[in-house]
């Protein structure tokens, strides 16, 4: 082992030093070390995936890769995808003008991820920090929609800022901070709140505790939210001159592809695209953690079997702030749903699978009688 660390580090002391300004953490090091290294291959992160390609960096450079096919076929295999943070072993193109390869992947600190239509699992992006849930304090505030981003940043075990932007278009922004605080809780006073306006450079100064040098983050919210506008602001970034979109005319640009920049202070911050549809990737337990308040509260009902419905003397109801409770319930449902749907789909593959080899079994037995005759 020793001797592997020593190959790497004298053959990329540079590089790992600036693989650290892209996010690279002491656990992604012992797990590279961990792994067989192939060969010619140096350490990456991804930065962006294209429709057919994807774009890595090596902490100097940004290069146009694709999946070497042995892993496009694992991860075909697993139904899972490299997604932007992921880290790889990357081999260059033969030629300059080349793609080259992501040999193999890194296992992630923790991925963020959703259900998809048929129910799968769609992973979003990796080995994050800190979750920027981004709401507009214009028609966009919406607390459930809130305690929906929640609990898809909790499952990924990451620290949460919610950025209210657009507080210079809003009358009442102490109000809306107070609103927001209320709902949630002691219980997750963990969870910094704070009001922006995205295009000012005070919001920087405002994130400027999670944004420390190596740290990865990631934007969250819905379309329109003003998430690309507060990366702008973070990255420095020249105010985006997009063409105006005929469809709307309104002259918004709407993110459409998951990107990993570089803030001004030295953090990693990945824009996403809004979310339109979050089909939450969580158990109950996951749901439990991540409204504490409730399971706590829950011990004090009367009844064990409380569903914090119209029960006499439940704890719940009375001290938890209903539009939290609301969610928690609906968030609920739809995970025992999700649940549900699973051992539906595990049972339709058992079915599949013995249907498959019942044919295989008579066909062996045809074969078998063929052979005699
Ligand atoms: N006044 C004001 N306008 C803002 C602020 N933040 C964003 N906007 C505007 O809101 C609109 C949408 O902002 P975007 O940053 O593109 O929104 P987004 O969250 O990236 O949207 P998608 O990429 O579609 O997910 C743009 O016209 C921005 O100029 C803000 O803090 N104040
Ligand atoms: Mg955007
Ligand atoms: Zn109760």
């Amino acid at each position: 082992m020793r001797r592997v660390r020593n190959q790497i580090q004298m053959q990329d002391s540079l590089d790992l030093r600036a693989l650290r300004d892209i996010g690279l953490s002491h656990a992604t090091v012992q797990a590279a070390l961990a792994q067989p290294r192939p060969d010619d291959t140096r350490l990456a992160r991804v930065v962006e995936i294209q429709r057919d390609h994807l774009v890595v960096h090596d902490g100097v450079d940004a290069h146009a890769a694709v999946p070497w096919p042995t892993l496009r076929v694992a991860l075909e295999l697993e139904r899972d995808a490299l997604v932007v943070g992921d880290w790889v072993w990357w081999r260059a193109a033969a030629s300059g003008t080349d793609r080259g390869w992501a040999v193999s992947r890194l296992p992630a600190r923790n991925r963020l991820t959703r259900r998809d239509p048929a129910g799968g699992r769609q992973g979003l992006v990796a080995n994050i920090d800190t979750a920027l849930i981004v709401m507009g304090l214009d028609h966009d505030f919406n607390l459930r929609r809130l305690d929906r981003f929640l609990v898809l940043a909790h499952s990924a075990d990451a620290r949460v800022v919610v950025v209210l932007t657009k507080a210079d278009e809003c009358a009442d922004v102490a109000g809306a901070l107070a609103r927001a605080r209320t709902h949630l809780g002691d219980a997750r006073d963990d969870i910094a709140v704070i009001a922006v306006d995205g295009r000012s450079p005070d919001a920087g100064q405002a994130l400027s505790p999670w944004l420390a040098r190596g740290s990865t983050l990631v934007t969250l919210g819905s379309s329109g939210a003003g998430k690309t506008m507060l990366t702008n602001t973070l990255t420095g970034a020249a105010s985006p001159t997009h063409a105006v979109r005929a469809a709307d005319g309104r002259g918004q640009h709407t993110t459409t592809a998951r990107t990993l920049h570089r803030t001004a202070a030295g953090a990693c911050l990945i824009d996403t695209p809004g979310l339109r549809q979050l089909w939450l990737d969580a158990d109950a337990r996951a749901l439990d953690d991540a409204f504490p308040e409730i399971g706590t509260l829950a011990l004090q009902c009367r009844y064990r079997n409380c569903r914090h419905a119209h029960e006499p003397g439940c704890a719940v109801r009375a001290q938890v702030p209903k539009e939290r409770l609301v969610s928690f319930q609906k968030l609920m449902r739809e995970a025992r749903r999700g649940e549900e749907d699973i051992f539906q789909r595990r049972r339709q593959v058992a079915r599949m699978k013995q249907r498959t080899r019942n044919t295989r079994a008579r066909e062996a037995v045809r074969g078998a009688g063929k052979g005699d005759a």
